[in-house]
């Protein structure tokens, strides 16, 4: 079934739409055929959490917003999933923030980020950062060791949708904040990320912006009490515990 086939009537009709653009990424060469896989595993924790963003992301989300827009030199790292999945999104946020946008991605392919570069552009973003061979994060032997001069390496904060452990572990020990959208509240991502934002990627940036827009006049003290007192731990807690209490038929 195409996308043009997908009734609009259909119970999990977002849900199917996001499968037919994953699909489309990897025929394009944007995505990788394991983000197929990836992408998989976050449907399932989806699932569980009633297809719908919840309390725990909200709260995460209005942190990640202020953060935003408290941050020095913001980054936004695409991957081959987030690439065909939001975007759009990601150039409208790249754009409020005023944030450069950079490729980074996990299983190793010139052509593909070249892709990604080329459907970016295509979507209208003005500018898209590659990696550089010489220049590494410390602390990572992937693929994902490689970073833009003018990019991740000024970074204060970057915000890594979709993302693998050990980058997230390594930007972290680098001093740098992580904010992540990831549906599985017990990933190392999750746990090791400054902000985890538990929600599907697609919902999550709509918010994300909406917020952003709705905080953009405030100053640095007011966004500052947004964030403080934040507790990432107790969010994946009532994360997890949401989960747990779908299992058990209580929710
Ligand atoms: O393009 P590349 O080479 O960088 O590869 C990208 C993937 C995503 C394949 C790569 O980073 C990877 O293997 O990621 P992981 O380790 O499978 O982690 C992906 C995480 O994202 C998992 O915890 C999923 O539950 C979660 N996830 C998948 N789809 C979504 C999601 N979270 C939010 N929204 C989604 N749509």
């Amino acid at each position: 079934m195409s996308s043009k086939e997908v009734p609009k009537t259909h119970p999990r009709y977002l849900s199917l739409m996001m499968r037919e653009k994953i699909v489309a990424g990897v025929e394009k060469g944007i995505t990788s055929p394991h983000g197929l896989i990836a992408h998989g595993r976050g449907e399932a924790f989806n699932y569980l959490i009633g297809e719908q963003t919840r309390e725990f992301a909200i709260e995460a989300i209005g942190v990640a917003a202020a953060k935003l827009l408290l941050a020095k030199y913001p980054v936004i790292s695409v991957n081959g999933n987030s690439a065909a999945l939001v975007a759009d999104e990601i150039i409208e946020l790249s754009e409020i923030l005023n944030a450069k946008i950079e490729i980074n991605i996990f299983h190793t392919s010139g052509f593909r980020e070249e892709r990604i570069a080329e459907h970016l552009h295509e979507s209208g973003a003005r500018e898209v950062l590659l990696p550089e061979q010489d220049v590494v994060l410390s602390g990572i032997d992937s693929n994902r060791r490689f970073i833009n001069s003018n990019g991740i390496e000024k970074a204060d904060l970057v915000f890594v949708p979709l993302e693998d452990g050990d980058r997230c572990q390594a930007l972290v020990q680098s001093g740098r904040e992580v904010i992540t959208v990831d549906l599985n509240p017990v990933s190392r991502t999750a746990v090791t990320s400054t902000v985890t934002i538990v929600d599907d990627l697609a919902r999550a940036m709509k918010r994300l912006i909406e917020n952003i827009s709705e905080l953009k006049s405030k100053g640095p003290d007011e966004l500052k009490a947004y964030v403080n007192g934040f507790d990432n731990e107790q969010v994946l807690y009532k994360a997890k515990k949401f989960i747990a209490e779908t299992f058990s038929g209580l929710n």
